[in-house]
């Protein structure tokens, strides 16, 4: 039982909250135990996978597969993989979803907090340098991104603390009969 593998993939945007919410999962479903855990967050894999990318639309495409791969070979191994990338085209998200779903389940989370939102947020200082253009294309900024059409589960944060949103995904998972 429950020995399917399954990928967890966040798409939002910078600050909108996927690393912490992938975080808060990752701690609930190593406690659950069975399926190893791996998390690929979006700054790791861009120092360790992705070190030479920048975020042109090319760059963001290759560094997407590239999260997708790993994703899928795990998926195929019986893991479990938590991606949290911004993943801004809906395109690559589909690709990376077939590959998943060779192997296992792909459940495409948005973690729908608004570029208001996370613009006011700034935690880290990019959005003020995106707006006086220290940063180029930078993601709801200066550069596109797809609102997820279908995804499993769509996430608002506002007026929900990150437990609640990562109980959110387990209901979820758990609803889809992969835990
Ligand atoms: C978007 C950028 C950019 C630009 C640097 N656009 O909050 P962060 O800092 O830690 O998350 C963002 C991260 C995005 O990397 P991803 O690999 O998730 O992007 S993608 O899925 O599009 O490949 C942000 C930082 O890198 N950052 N420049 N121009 N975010």
């Amino acid at each position: 039982r429950n020995k399917q593998g399954f990928t967890v993939f966040f798409t939002g945007f910078s600050g909108s909250g996927k690393s912490t919410i992938a975080n808060a999962l990752m701690v609930k479903l190593m406690e659950m135990g069975g399926r190893p855990v791996t998390l690929l967050d979006g700054d790791i894999v861009r120092k360790n996978l992705s070190s030479e990318l920048g975020f042109s639309k090319e760059h963001r495409d290759l560094n997407i597969r590239r999260i997708g791969y790993v994703a899928s070979e795990i998926t195929k191994n019986g893991g479990i993989a938590i991606c949290a990338p911004i993943a801004p085209y809906a395109t690559t998200r589909r690709a990376v979803r077939e590959d998943v779903e060779q192997f296992g389940a792909f459940i495409e989370i948005h973690v729908a907090t608004s570029i208001e939102e996370c613009e006011k947020r700034d935690r880290k200082g990019l959005y003020k340098l995106a707006r006086e253009g220290k940063i180029k294309e930078f993601t709801g900024i200066s550069d596109p991104y797809d609102v997820p059409v279908n995804p499993e589960l769509s996430l608002e944060t506002e007026g929900h603390d990150v437990d609640n949103c990562a109980h959110q995904v387990v209901l979820k998972l758990e609803s889809m009969g992969l835990i």
